[in-house]
């Protein structure tokens, strides 16, 4: 693998793409990403490891505008503003800076996660924007040098740009910038034979108090907890890599539950705490408890919010989904799969 960026600026006249079309799909960690060590980089303090999911896709179009002023981005038809659409321009100013172009972008993205689902649209869309962006402004990158650029707009998109099973490398924190930042991509991971499901238990649909961007960082700077959970987190790593290859789901569903509860257990122990789980969370984690006694390998994992995300085998899911969703008022269940990595549907050149 190089390491180079693989940029290749084409020449204007040639075949440089100017609009390109990309789908990606959101994932799921099970060794979780809390922590940056480079907030500007988006270096992460530890590795993670995720599946990426078969639903709720993001379909972005770039389209490079030589007579706009500015970079024109509308999020499901609504244009962008604010905080949503600075980071967008940030990372475009990325793109533009490694395409050696000064050409503004008009960007449509298209998410499918339902208003709210509590699912975190950001690695679907920087998954799909970078691989849109790439094409359009003619920057020839590997799946790995995707993957480093869309840490770039979000740190769990660079998972996103692989299907299955995906591990982010936190990269070398010795060295220059330039190493670290090389360094620090996701790559697919090897696994037995799992068919595995994840049953999203959405059990609220509002926005969260506390941005995972803040929420980390207090974490990192204040939690008593952090460091033993980051050293913790580093051995869940090696044994879900273990269980993962066996095709062990009941150990890799142990390993992703402790490394959740830890990560929470980081954020309720920051000052101020953070924290994201409600009652109906105890209660859907109660269901999974109770799954397990009845003999039903589940076990769950939860992100920057409330809801619930239980890992099971795929012969599981439905009866998973109906336990979940009676153990709670107003619960709403998706059922996912593993899901394919980014890819390019269009791109269209001069
Ligand atoms: C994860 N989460 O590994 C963890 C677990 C939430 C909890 O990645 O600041 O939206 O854009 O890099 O990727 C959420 O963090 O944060 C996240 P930024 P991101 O999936």
């Amino acid at each position: 693998m190089s390491e180079q960026h693989t940029t290749l600026i084409r020449p204007q006249d040639q075949t440089g793409a100017e609009r390109a079309t990309a789908v990606a799909h959101p994932n799921i960690a099970l060794i979780k990403y809390w922590g940056k060590s480079d907030e500007r980089l988006f270096l992460p303090r530890t590795d993670s490891l995720s599946m990426t999911l078969d639903i709720f896709p993001t379909t972005t179009h770039v389209r490079l505008d030589a007579q706009a002023g500015h970079d024109a981005v509308t999020l499901n038809g609504v244009p962008a503003t604010g905080e949503a659409l600075r980071r967008i321009v940030t990372f475009l100013d990325l793109v533009r800076d490694r395409a050696g172009s000064l050409q503004r972008a008009v960007v449509d993205t298209e998410n499918t996660v339902p208003t709210g689902a509590g699912l975190a649209s950001s690695a679907s869309g920087f998954a799909a924007l970078a691989t849109a962006a790439a094409a359009a402004y003619g920057l020839d990158l590997d799946a790995t040098a995707l993957s480093r650029l869309a840490r770039r707009g979000s740190g769990s998109a660079s998972r996103s740009i692989f299907g299955g099973f995906a591990m982010w490398h936190a990269g070398r924190t010795t060295g220059t910038a330039t190493d670290a930042d090389l360094s620090s991509y996701a790559e697919p991971v090897p696994t037995a034979e799992l068919d595995p499901a994840l049953v999203i238990a959405v059990v609220n649909a509002g926005p969260k108090d506390v941005s995972s961007r803040t929420a980390m960082r207090r974490t990192v700077d204040t939690s008593p907890l952090y460091e033993p959970w980051a050293a913790s987190s580093r051995d869940d790593l090696a044994d879900m890599q273990v269980a993962l290859k066996r095709g062990d789901l009941e150990a890799v569903g142990e390993i992703a539950e402790r490394n959740a509860l830890g990560m929470h257990a980081t954020m309720l122990a920051a000052r101020p705490a953070v924290r994201y789980l409600s009652p109906a969370t105890l209660t859907v984690l109660d269901s999974v408890l109770q799954l397990r006694r009845d003999g039903i390998p589940a076990y769950a994992t939860m992100d920057a919010g409330p809801n619930v995300k239980v890992l099971c085998r795929r012969a599981d899911a439905d009866r998973v989904a109906g336990v979940v969703r009676s153990a709670a008022a107003r619960v709403s269940v998706h059922i996912a799969g593993p899901g394919p990595g980014a890819r390019l549907l269009c791109g269209v050149g001069r």
